[in-house]
């Protein structure tokens, strides 16, 4: 259980997801650009994280106790960043400063700049490695903490990913919980196109992995898939893979061919806004 929930008990994580969505795009019309399509398809998945699966507490993003959340892909940092206003770990109102000097909040996830973001992610392939690292520390510690890494499905394509996964089941690490978030995109194309990463389940299991794959867009896949990553019993590292679709909640934006990096002119933010909240309420 976590703190946040017993703090606003009457959201839902179908409000959560919604205003994780409703955060990012506000950050997007703030810069007038962003990954804003892949916070919109991974607001589900970290809804559940934080809203459901996660154990911190807001008010101190250090509590030696906590389950740790890291972000190998930078350029998802706006993403977090919503879930992490959301979560009350940062203030609402330092959205509007997100891409700016001085900011707190940078367009690629700094760990040194940002109470929350546990990792810097911008260089791609790392935060596997680092969370093996992570969990056998904590291990070592006689901690019962998780530690979360969420991937990309561009993430597959670096070498270093496939070691850390190798290192994770020879260190049988079972407070190890991957989430991959399987969009189909990256920054040159179609990820299947780029470089094909299917039958996706069947290698991680060859690795050793508790997997599981799961529509990343169903809260309630998700809420089972998250709870069955915690409580599998078997001495092995867990991952759940998450199908999503970028841009998810505004149809302009789902329907867009390329979306690994958005602009979008100044009056379709609004546009964007109104469809989330239309979408809400159909
Ligand atoms: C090691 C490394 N190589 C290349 C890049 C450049 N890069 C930034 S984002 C990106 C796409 C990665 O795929 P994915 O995260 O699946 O993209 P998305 O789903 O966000 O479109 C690439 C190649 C990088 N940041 N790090
Ligand atoms: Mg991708």
């Amino acid at each position: 259980m976590t703190a946040t929930l017993t703090q606003a008990p009457g959201l839902t994580l179908v409000d959560r997801a919604h205003n994780i969505r409703r955060h990012a795009l506000r950050m997007g019309q703030v810069q007038g650009q962003g990954y804003v399509g892949q916070a919109l398809g991974a607001a589900d998945l970290l809804a559940v994280a934080y809203f459901h699966a996660m154990d911190y507490r807001p008010e101190d993003p250090e509590w030696e106790g906590r389950d740790r959340f890291y972000l190998s892909i930078g350029h998802y940092a706006i993403a977090l960043y919503a879930a992490l206003i959301e979560a009350q770990v940062i203030p609402l109102d330092e959205l509007e400063t997100y891409g700016s000097d001085d900011s707190r909040l940078p367009m690629s996830g700094m760990a040194a700049y940002t109470p929350g973001m546990e990792i810097t992610g911008g260089s791609l392939g790392h935060g596997l490695g680092i969370a093996v690292g992570a969990c056998l520390g904590l291990k070592r510690k006689g901690s019962d903490s998780f530690v979360y890494n969420l991937l990309s499905d561009g993430e597959l394509n670096e070498g270093s990913t496939w070691e850390a996964a190798m290192s994770a089941s020879h260190w049988k690490l079972d407070n190890l919980i991957a989430i991959i978030d399987v969009n189909n995109q990256q920054a040159d194309g179609y990820s299947s196109e780029v470089l094909a990463f299917e039958p996706i389940v069947d290698r991680w299991q060859a690795f050793g992995w508790f997997t599981q794959r799961v529509d990343g867009n169903d809260l309630n896949a998700l809420v089972a898939a998250f709870d069955g990553a915690r409580q599998h019993p078997g001495a092995q590292p867990r991952i759940i893979i998450c199908d999503t679709r970028m841009g998810k909640g505004v149809p302009f934006l789902e329907s867009r061919e390329k979306t690994h990096f958005i602009r979008v002119d100044e009056h379709e933010w609004d546009l964007a806004l109104n469809h989330l909240e239309e979408g809400k309420h159909a």
